[in-house]
């Protein structure tokens, strides 16, 4: 065995030997380096004659190539290996159920929101909001509510304290009625939009709390009347409910607002001592509605000869607890984990009116 064949076999089974990668980079390092030892074989060549060179010259040049092919081969396996045994321990059974501890729940004030909107856009309706600190004039005067209105008294009013030469005095919103206002005068009738959010008052006892929230509904078209008006608190409250058997009453009002004005009540019965949304035993009030009044509708820079309307408004944390059976109003907005447990929807069950609004 030749110098050369005997380097080839021993450099061949190193390399195979080799079992990661800086051992291989050694070899090569060794080999086919600067200093290595083909490479030095490889600078022989040029101090041969012409016959010697054809000799020996074919069996260093196969070294070089069997060596640099056999290291290429080499790294490239043990690359392999290193990516199969990373991606092993890196392995995420996708089909196990996630564990991410303690999961939120969905508030009922959210969920019922949520159910509201889904209704009101099937019926057309689309959600506007706007400011929760508001001035006298959209929340009060354009809605035709007189200085001398009780609404207006201190009591029940939450104002910011007076700024010297501002034009007017603001105040936290009462009702979403200023989102009507706005809407009405920044948009083109026909209007259909429900309007809802947190508004303020300074009242607080069992059944009230300082924030609470509304959603009131506006729809200005020609030639709108007061059936229109049925019409649409009756299908959304069948809708709400999910029950055929809802019956409406209807009662004259007054609400500075609206001309004529309607109290609407929707008829319970009476199932193991717990009243239940449906059927005319006795009666609960839901809503505050009537026709727009032409007052307001000026107001707002529209001709009343032309365009009509009907309003309505409602409490949300009333409906919800009419809807999933809370008793105490307070306990909304206590942040308890335990009541949100109970009380609370998975984030994945939205409201759709196919799957029923109240998944
Ligand atoms: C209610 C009851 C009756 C109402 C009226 C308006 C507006 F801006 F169009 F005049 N917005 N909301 C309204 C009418 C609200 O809540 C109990």
């Amino acid at each position: 065995m030749t110098e050369t064949t005997a380097l080839k076999s021993g450099l061949l089974a190193d390399i195979a030997a080799a079992n990661n990668l800086a051992a291989v980079e050694e070899l090569r390092v060794g080999a086919l380096g600067k200093q290595g030892v083909i490479t030095a074989l490889l600078k022989t060549l040029g101090g041969m004659s012409a016959d010697e060179r054809l000799e020996k010259g074919p069996a260093i040049q196969d070294l070089r190539e069997s060596v640099t092919a056999a290291i290429a081969e080499r790294k490239a396996t043990l690359e392999q290996a290193a990516l199969d045994a990373r991606l092993a321990s890196e392995k995420l059974d996708m089909t196990l159920p996630a564990d991410i501890g303690p999961v939120g729940s969905v508030h009922p004030v959210s969920q019922v929101m949520d159910e509201l909107a889904e209704i009101f856009a099937d019926l057309g309706f689309s959600v506007a909001t706007g400011p929760e600190i508001e001035d006298d004039w959209h929340n009060f005067t354009a809605l035709n509510i007189p200085e001398t209105h009780p609404a207006r008294a201190m009591h029940d009013t939450f104002y910011f304290p007076d700024v010297d030469g501002a034009a007017q005095r603001m105040l936290l919103r009462t009702h979403t009625s200023p989102v009507q206002i706005r809407t009405m005068m920044n948009q083109k009738p026909p209007i259909r939009i429900i309007a809802p959010g947190r508004v303020y008052r300074s009242d607080s006892d069992a059944t009230h709390t300082p924030m609470f929230h509304q959603i009131e509904g506006l729809v200005i078209d020609r030639g709108i009347t007061l059936g229109h008006l049925k019409w649409t608190l009756e299908t959304f409250l069948k809708a709400f409910f999910e029950r055929d058997d809802i019956v409406l009453r209807l009662r004259p009002s007054y609400f500075p607002f609206t001309e004529p004005s309607v109290e609407v009540d929707v008829g319970y019965t009476m199932v193991n001592g717990q009243r239940v949304i449906g059927g005319s035993d006795g009666w609960l009030e839901v809503l505050g509605s009537g026709m727009v009044h032409r007052k307001v509708i000026e107001a707002c820079g529209l001709d009343p000869e032309e365009w009509q309307g009907f309003a309505f408004g409602t409490g949300v944390d009333r409906l919800a607890m009419l809807k999933y059976g809370m008793t105490d109003l307070r306990a909304f907005f206590d942040g308890d984990l335990r009541w949100l447990k109970h009380y609370g929807f998975s984030a994945l069950d939205v409201p759709t009116l196919s799957g029923g609004v109240g998944a």
